[in-house]
């Protein structure tokens, strides 16, 4: 910050110039873009051009917003990822003072309708608790959390002589599942004990043939202390005992954290996901049922082998168990969302459990209730959900698995209830797609209730044990962008609370775990032999063929390649700009014809009022625009496998896929449509912009420039037709970037790997987190609890 304000020092004019400019906007606030803008203005008018300089300028690159109190003018400056600086500056005299975080949201708190007149705000810091817990510096290490947590926690424990040997060896007796004790027995009670018996053991071992089995050395080991669990054969139950005797010798983070990923600790995994329609038919592009949906499912089946291969390697006869625990809904429609127990396919012992929605008599809530709504909801919901899970698993879960906010609410009760490691999955913060969603919440409130869900997420993503985010940007965002956790990091409701300190993006609670695309059902267009031709028929139909119910437009030259996108309609996909784009472009849409897969035709199937709302819009759109024969759009579910086919189908007439979302946290359809060989332009706000390579595997438009979007779609249709091996290139690069990126083999044997090493911190260092613990409870109670009671008055 000195050094922001030396450089500022002798600036006085220029900046007195370039504030008055600012001034003059007459505006409140001013975000990035506008203060860009303003300066780019600024430095090319006559009174300010000789006043443009390098420190100015540096000024407005950092700037993320201002907030406009004439005559002061209040920036928050971002010099780096992570790092925020507050700074005012008087109009009159024009000398930048700092400010501390709290002061600005106090500014901006003056903007909100509702600024407590007394002054008074509650503030919410969690910096103390987290003061004596390790925290990372680079921006490079942001989402590499496990890496760094090993090394600095591995030198604390060890550094104390015997702490660690000790702490390890509490924790190696604490193994058991289903009533058998695993890994060491009570007769080893010291290190010396267990130095001792690893070094017996290892010369017993060493003897017997490799491929032996517990049940054949298993008798000798019992009597030496050790108990099942260290591998499936004489030889890889010698190798974990090395490794443990490497840790005791010379503790190196690396060789704990391989030692870690030995220990039998995870055989039974609950996965929440409350809201939406919860199932594996009929229910995409339902509201709020999209990638969640699609990334838990193919997430249980990948966890399921994982756990169930590492099980075998521990040498344990034993079944690994997951329960996806959703809402039941009574009132299902087509789904099967009001049956209590669903196997899931392609899984040995995967389950769906679904716990109905309680109001304040007890009574079921039979109708879908939209995400923004569930809020009250949730407390009982915990509750009941913990003695279902009990029952049907008879037992506590080793991990808990939070989805979305409401998820990871239930999780942090769940969790703190059962005393069991808990895993947190954003999937979409809500907070960074909406505009000032924090400061005008009043605004907002009625129909979104994110009053509760911004309170609902700090409480969870600072209960949880570890966080998974699919790109880095999530957590952190880009040199340009703010990450959707770090928007957590400060920020205001005014009238409510103000966060001074919600979270800080280099906790090392944060991993990059991307997921995949299901490769049974997103391959290749070019791989023919595994191709469902049966679909072709019914392909040809629906895409190029004549009038259908639930579909509207009708292709009037099939021969044309097709612009393909597939989302939920809500209004921040953006589908409507992407009609609206295609319309107005002439050229375009001599070009090609648009195919959308999204929501209903018909507004009166839907239950969503914001899906209804772009609904009508899109007719409106097709009305207007008159696209008719150009357009097809399909409003029905479909299933996967036809949905893989369909991409399949699009790249066979050298289409494209678009996803034209004005915020999209991942993108499960880009990385689908990459898969397949679909060329793919996607947004560059959100995780597109990590997914594709700009110009070699793909394309990022700007969903704010619709225009330029299309130009650009245009443009690559031309150069298709002049290079005719320009639309394959790109194919194949996509291709290659799912296959190295995004496959949930990596992503469950990564996803173990953290469990394991997460839970041992916890247990090592339990005391630690305590205090947040307690801060959180009493911030659920009296800030959350009341705010969802009060949606129900
Ligand atoms: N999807 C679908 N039919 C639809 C809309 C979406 O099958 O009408 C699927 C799509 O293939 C993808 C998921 O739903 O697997 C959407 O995930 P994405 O991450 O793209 O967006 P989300 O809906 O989660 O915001
Ligand atoms: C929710 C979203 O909005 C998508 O961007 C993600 O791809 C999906 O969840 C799966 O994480």
């Amino acid at each position: 910050m000195r050094e922001t304000l030396q450089a500022l020092s002798d600036q006085e004019q220029g900046l007195y110039l370039l504030l008055r400019q600012m001034l003059a906007l007459d505006k409140t606030l001013l975000l990035r873009s506008e203060l860009n803008d303003a300066y780019e203005r600024f430095v090319l008018s006559k009174e300010g051009e000789p006043h443009a300089s390098p420190a100015l300028q540096h000024l407005i690159a950092r700037a993320q917003e201002a907030v406009v109190e004439a005559p002061w003018i209040a920036f928050a400056l971002r010099p780096g990822i992570g790092r925020w600086e507050y700074l005012r500056i008087h109009l009159d005299h024009c000398r930048p003072e700092s400010l501390a975080v709290e002061e600005f949201l106090q500014f901006k708190e003056r903007l909100g309708r509702a600024s407590a007149d007394s002054g008074w705000c509650m503030e919410l810091d969690l910096g103390p608790f987290n003061r004596e817990f390790p925290r990372m510096h680079e921006p490079r290490s942001i989402g590499r959390g496990v890496e760094f947590l090993n090394r600095q926690l591995s030198s604390q424990l060890f550094h104390v002589p015997g702490r660690g040997a000790e702490q390890l060896l509490k924790f190696l007796r604490l193994h058991q599942c289903q009533g058998q004790q695993l890994m060491l027995n009570d007769s080893i009670q010291d290190i010396d004990g267990l130095r001792h018996a690893l070094r017996r053991a290892e010369d017993y071992l060493a003897a017997q043939n490799t491929d032996a089995d517990w049940t054949l050395v298993g008798n000798t080991l019992r009597g030496l202390g050790f108990e099942p669990g260290w591998g499936n054969t004489a030889e890889r139950m010698r190798q974990t005992l090395l490794m443990l005797q490497d840790v005791l010798e010379a503790p190196a983070p690396d060789r704990l954290e391989q030692f870690l990923d030995r220990i039998p600790m995870i055989f039974r995994i609950v996965i929440l996901s409350p809201h939406g329609f919860f199932g594996q038919d009929r229910v995409l592009g339902l509201p709020d049922t999209g990638g969640q949906v699609v990334y838990i499912l193919d997430q249980v089946r990948a966890l399921e082998q994982e756990m169930q291969r590492r099980i075998e390697e521990h040498g344990l006869a034993l079944q690994a168990e997951i329960l996806v625990v959703t809402r039941l809904i009574p009132e299902a429609g087509e789904t099967h969302c009001d049956e209590p127990l669903e196997s899931i396919s392609g899984t040995e012992n995967a389950r769906i459990l679904r716990v109905p929605f309680r109001n304040d008599q007890g009574e079921v809530m039979p109708q879908w209730i939209s995400r923004f709504a569930i809020w009250p909801y949730l407390e009982r919901f915990a509750l009941d959900v913990g003695q279902a899970i009990q029952a049907q698993m008879g037992g506590r879960p080793d991990l808990i698995v939070g989805n979305y906010s409401d998820g990871n609410l239930v999780a942090t009760m769940l969790s703190q209830q059962l005393g069991v490691t808990q895993c947190n999955i954003a999937h979409a913060l809500e907070k960074t797609k909406y505009l000032y969603s924090d400061l005008y919440w009043q605004d907002n409130d009625p129909q979104y209730h994110f009053s509760c869900q911004f309170t609902a997420d700090l409480i969870a993503m600072n209960a949880a044990d570890f966080i998974i985010t699919s790109t880095y940007q999530e957590i952190a965002g880009t040199a340009d962008s703010v990450g959707q956790y770090e928007s957590y990091g400060s920020f205001t409701m005014p009238g409510l609370y103000r966060v001074v300190n919600g979270i800080s993006v280099f906790d090392p609670k944060f991993n990059i775990v991307s997921p995949g695309a299901d490769a049974r059902i997103y391959f290749p267009w070019q791989e023919q032999s595994r191709r469902l031709s049966g679909l072709l028929d019914e392909l040809n139909a629906l895409i190029l063929g004549g009038p259908q119910d639930g579909v509207r437009g009708v292709l009037q030259d099939p021969h044309k390649p097709v612009i393909f996108s597939m989302a939920r309609l809500d209004r921040i996909k953006n589908i409507s700009g992407l009609l609206e784009w295609y319309g107005q472009h002439e050229r375009l849409r001599e070009q090609a014809n648009l195919v959308l897969v999204a929501g209903f035709v018909d507004a009166s199937q839907s239950r969503d009022q914001e899906e209804q709302q772009q609904i009508a819009h899109l007719h409106q759109l097709i009305d207007h625009y008159q696209l008719d024969g150009q357009l097809r759009w399909i409003g029905l579910q479909l299933d996967k496998p036809f949905a893989g086919e369909l991409y399949r189908f699009i790249a066979d007439q050298r289409g494209v896929f678009v996803q034209p979302a004005l915020f999209e946290a991942f993108g499960l359809t880009v990385i689908e449509a990459m898969a397949c060989g679909l060329p793919t332009f996607a947004t560059r706000y959100g995780g597109p912009l990590e997914i594709i390579e700009h110009g070699r595997c793909g394309f990022h438009i700007d969903p704010n420039h619709g225009e330029r979007a299309a130009e650009q779609i245009s443009a690559f249709f031309s150069r298709c037709e002049a290079e005719p091996d320009y639309w394959l290139q790109i194919s194949e690069a996509a291709i290659a970037r799912v296959e190295a990126r995004y496959t949930w083999q990596r992503y469950a044997s990564r996803m173990m790997t953290l469990s394991r090493v997460y839970g041992f911190w916890k247990y090592v260092t339990n005391l630690e987190r305590a205090e947040t613990r307690r801060y959180l409870q009493m911030f659920y109670g009296l800030q959350f609890r009341p705010l969802a009671k009060s949606m129900d008055d």
